[in-house]
């Protein structure tokens, strides 16, 4: 049997509008009603980066699908092969430590995928869907785990902390580059 949404949410079209700083944005639909939050937006924003083994070894669809499911709502994404200065700026916590110049080399050395992603908690969410580190350590299940045998070559970056999420987000994206937008099923998924 065919379940379609209700009308009114199958019609709806989004579009998305210059949402300031941190969730100040609007959504349009067909009929012209305007949507504006207001003041600060206090669901947790987070930084995910497909890195170039992920892209090369087919897995993009795989991964994306992983924070999908769990609820977490895109709200931006783009393809690029990272400069090595933007790489620098990205990983400038670990300049000096050994894993350096390896880590340099991979991270640019093909196609990468930037996306923010945002929900409660996205930032804690989103690191253990990654799994740990290193692919051999990380539990079944997680991303790391589930496809990787490497600590280098380990599929995906997430960042570690709400902070370090606005800061590596302000790296990929400019201020109107995320999406603010409601979602069919977020009656079903609020805490
Ligand atoms: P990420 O920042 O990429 O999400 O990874 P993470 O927090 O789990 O790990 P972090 O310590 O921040 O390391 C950044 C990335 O550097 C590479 N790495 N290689 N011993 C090694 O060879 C080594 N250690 C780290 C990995 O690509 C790691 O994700
Ligand atoms: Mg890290």
């Amino acid at each position: 049997m065919l379940v379609a949404f209700p009308l009114r949410e199958r019609e709806r079209v989004w579009e998305c509008a210059a949402p300031g700083r941190y969730g100040l944005a609007a959504a349009t639909n067909r009929e012209g009603r305007r949507r504006r939050a207001s003041g600060k937006c206090h669901v947790e924003r987070t930084f995910v980066m497909i890195k170039p083994d992920a892209v090369g070894r087919r897995l993009v669809g795989e991964i994306i699908g992983r924070y999908e499911a769990k609820g977490l709502r895109l709200a931006a994404m783009k393809m690029q092969v990272v400069s090595r200065d933007l790489a620098a700026k990205h990983y400038a916590e670990h300049e000096g430590k050994p894993f350096y110049p390896g880590l340099m080399d991979f991270i640019t050395a093909g196609p990468t995928i930037q996306m923010v992603w945002q929900g409660p908690k996205a930032v804690e969410i989103v690191r253990k869907i990654n799994g740990a580190t290193n692919c051999q350590a990380a539990d079944i299940g997680t991303i790391r785990g589930d496809f990787g045998l490497n600590t280098r070559n380990n599929l995906v970056h997430g960042s570690d902390s709400p902070e370090t999420a606005e800061r590596e987000i302000a790296i990929y994206f400019g201020p109107d580059e995320c999406c603010e937008y409601d979602m069919p099923d977020a009656q079903w998924l609020q805490a």
